[in-house]
């Protein structure tokens, strides 16, 4: 279990129907409680050593998504430890935020020599839960970077759960061997193993059969990109930190900006979100 120095928690109200947990490794999101149901999943055999990166909830991905021969895959923003920026506090609107930041570091450095700030902020409201990443340059170089929001939707059998808004869009299947393909269906679902990145994306995606919540609309902002993720069978089995069972109870729907790096200068920001909301069955 996490410990509770490690976890920051925001409440939207006082029966904590609404409300989203986050762990300073990383600032990963370990739940969003909406309206009484948990949508987001995280792995009952997920490490929380402040050190591996935790299996589930919103894992950050910078400055890499995927295999980095600077080590280790998807960057180190989900294995470092964050700062508290700004404390959960209700704004004038009646929604809560936080705000959570990443600096380099001598240890960043020593894999990627850049200087750059990252600030995360999370603002939640009875319906909707919106996670923003700010990615500046602080330093004098131009740097290039991927970035990704790591989505682990909990589902009560992911064979019945969809993802709208892919349909006639070219992706990468690492499933194939990284080939290229055209996804044809309206609707993407999961009998097996799925491993694709789809490249500009639709802003808008519904994911259906998420659990006790039903329906996810995802509204991406400058991340054009989707991963779609479920382990199956044998890459459960592989992966220690995940039950072998649990496959069917988790999909990950990931925005993102990968297919093409960001190439960012000298005192220039990025912005990319991703906003939630549980649609009304
Ligand atoms: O987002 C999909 C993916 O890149 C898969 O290939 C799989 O590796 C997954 O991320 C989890 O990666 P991790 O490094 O957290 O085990």
């Amino acid at each position: 279990m996490a410990a509770v120095k490690d976890i920051v928690t925001l409440v939207l109200d006082k029966d904590h129907k609404t409300t989203v947990t986050v762990h300073l490794h990383g600032a990963t999101v370990l739940a969003w409680k909406t309206q009484g149901k948990e949508i987001i999943f995280v792995s009952e055999s997920a490490i929380y050593d402040n050190k591996k990166a935790i299996r589930g909830g919103i894992p950050l991905v910078f400055p890499n998504f995927g295999p980095w021969e600077l080590e280790p895959q998807h960057g180190f923003a989900r294995i470092s430890r964050w700062k508290l920026e700004k404390k959960p506090e209700k704004d004038d609107s009646g929604a809560m935020t936080a705000v959570f930041t990443l600096t380099d570091n001598k240890d960043t450095r020593k894999m990627w020599d850049h200087k750059f700030k990252l600030t995360y902020t999370l603002y939640l409201t009875e319906k909707t839960f919106k996670t923003t990443l700010k990615v500046d340059n602080t330093g004098k170089e131009t740097f290039t970077f991927t970035t990704l929001l790591h989505t682990y939707f909990r589902t009560d059998d992911v064979t019945k759960a969809t993802v709208s808004g892919l349909q006639g869009l070219e992706y990468v299947d690492k499933v194939r061997g990284d080939g290229k393909f055209t996804e044809d269906r309206e609707l993407v679902t999961v009998a097996g193993e799925v491993d694709r990145a789809y490249a500009g994306t639709p802003n808008n995606h519904v994911i259906t059969g998420v659990t006790g919540g039903g329906k996810v609309l995802m509204e991406k902002a400058n991340l054009p990109d989707t991963v779609v993720w479920n382990p199956w069978v044998d890459k459960a089995k592989a992966m220690g930190d995940f039950r072998d069972d649990e496959y069917p109870s988790m999909l990950c729907v990931e925005a993102g900006h990968v297919a093409t790096p960001l190439s960012l200068g000298a005192s220039q920001s990025f912005t990319g979100s991703q906003t939630l909301t549980l649609m009304d069955e």
